[in-house]
């Protein structure tokens, strides 16, 4: 029971696991890991994927090729697969005040290098998503960025590398990850929605996507539920980060089902299909941080317990679902008659006259949302 299946299809990016615990107060307060052994024992705890950045796996030019050759090794002895790759545009400090949208143009050229290498690295390995993650995409003051002009130069960067995915023949897409702040005081597509705007105006649109973070859009006090509902709606829910956040505060990366236990539920619901719709069929993506306090067991017991959470949350989620009384439930609170259409096909709109309805009792109507939604808290804590 909540064992992980590779069907699950869960993936852990190496930096998670591999996170010294580095913060504003202090530094590393464990070891570094090789990839290699986070292969292993990711491989171990029921992963079926990683994922890297270029810092993460390789970064020394020297043991390049060595290191490489290590983890393709690691990946073929396991069977995990690495389905994303990223570059990392945020440690360096020739990145401090941004990579492709920095007003410096060396920094912003240098960075497009970097990203189209790792666009080869990711085609080598057969992944098939390249996250963007634009941490220090963005500003301190109000002066120092001309945003109209730094949505042009994140247009033309996503033209660009669209370009050469296509001129390359990769089967390759790419997926945008919101964050509000932190590092930056303000980040470039600080929301679900603002990338999803942003996404409209480029050259390829069906080649770029979504990568939505629980903790990031819960920073900015938005119900991530809702948002990848959306994201799914548009047919641009690429790629998930899931972890764990207590509402708007610094970025906590807690290990899935931490932090906000019920947005978690519905988060699984809603990938699931919500009830009606389609389900999220990629990798279910873990980002998230054993906390600093931890020594290494507690490091593999965070992945596992994201693993365990997401396993636990699918048998409630699918309990309330397939539960008859549920389903009275969204009956009698009138859920199902949003999916027919306000105006009947071909109705003339002077067939809408407000003569015709019955306002006063029409505000009375009962809807029953308490009750549905204590039904949903019973099959969360399993009190069914
Ligand atoms: C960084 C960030 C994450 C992003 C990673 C991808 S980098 O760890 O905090 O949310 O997903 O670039
Ligand atoms: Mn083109
Ligand atoms: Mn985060
Ligand atoms: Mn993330």
């Amino acid at each position: 029971r909540y064992t992980p299946a590779p069907e699950d299809k869960f993936s852990f990016g190496l930096w998670t696991v591999g996170w010294e615990g580095v913060d504003v107060f202090g530094p590393a307060s464990r070891a570094p890991i090789d990839p290699v052994e986070s292969v292993h024992r990711l491989a171990e705890l029921g992963a079926a994927a990683v994922t890297f950045h270029d810092d993460d796996l390789l970064p020394d030019e020297g043991t390049r090729e060595k290191t490489l050759e290590r983890f393709e090794q690691a990946l073929s002895d396991t069977g995990v697969v690495c389905e994303m790759v990223t570059t990392n545009l945020f440690s360096h400090p020739v990145f401090k005040e941004g990579g492709l949208t920095a007003n410096n143009r060396q920094v912003r050229r240098y960075a497009t290098a970097k990203v189209l290498r790792n666009i080869d690295l990711a085609a080598h390995l057969g992944a098939k998503t390249f996250v963007m993650w634009g941490g220090r995409e963005g500003a301190e003051h109000g002066a120092s960025k001309h945003i109209p002009a730094a949505l042009d130069r994140m247009k033309d960067s996503l033209d660009l590398v669209c370009e050469y995915v296509i001129e390359q023949g990769y089967d390759m897409r790419f997926a945008l990850e919101p964050k509000p702040n932190e590092p930056r005081g303000d980040i470039l597509l600080p929301t679900i929605g603002h990338a999803l705007a942003l996404i409209g105006e480029l050259e390829h649109p069906e080649m770029v996507g979504l990568n939505p973070e629980v903790g990031h859009e819960e920073m900015a006090g938005l119900n991530f539920a809702h948002g990848i509902a959306q994201a799914m709606w548009h047919d641009k829910l690429f790629h998930v980060d899931l972890n764990g956040q207590h509402g708007p505060r610094f970025d906590q990366d807690l290990r899935f089902g931490a932090g906000n236990l019920r947005g978690a539920f519905w988060t699984v619901d809603t990938l699931l299909g919500g009830g009606a719709g389609p389900a999220y069929d990629g990798y279910v993506h873990f980002d998230f941080k054993p906390p600093r306090a931890e020594a290494a067991d507690g490091v593999w017991e965070s992945a596992r317990g994201c693993m365990r959470n997401y396993l636990i949350l699918r048998e409630r989620v699918q309990a309330f679902r397939s539960d008859p009384e549920v389903q009275a439930a969204c009956e009698a609170s009138g859920v199902l008659e949003l999916l027919t259409p306000t105006r009947e096909a071909g109705e003339p709109l002077s067939a809408l006259r407000e003569a015709d309805y019955d306002v006063e009792g029409l505000a009375e109507r009962s809807v029953a949302m308490e009750a549905l939604d204590q039904l949903a808290m019973d099959h969360l804590l399993a009190a069914r």
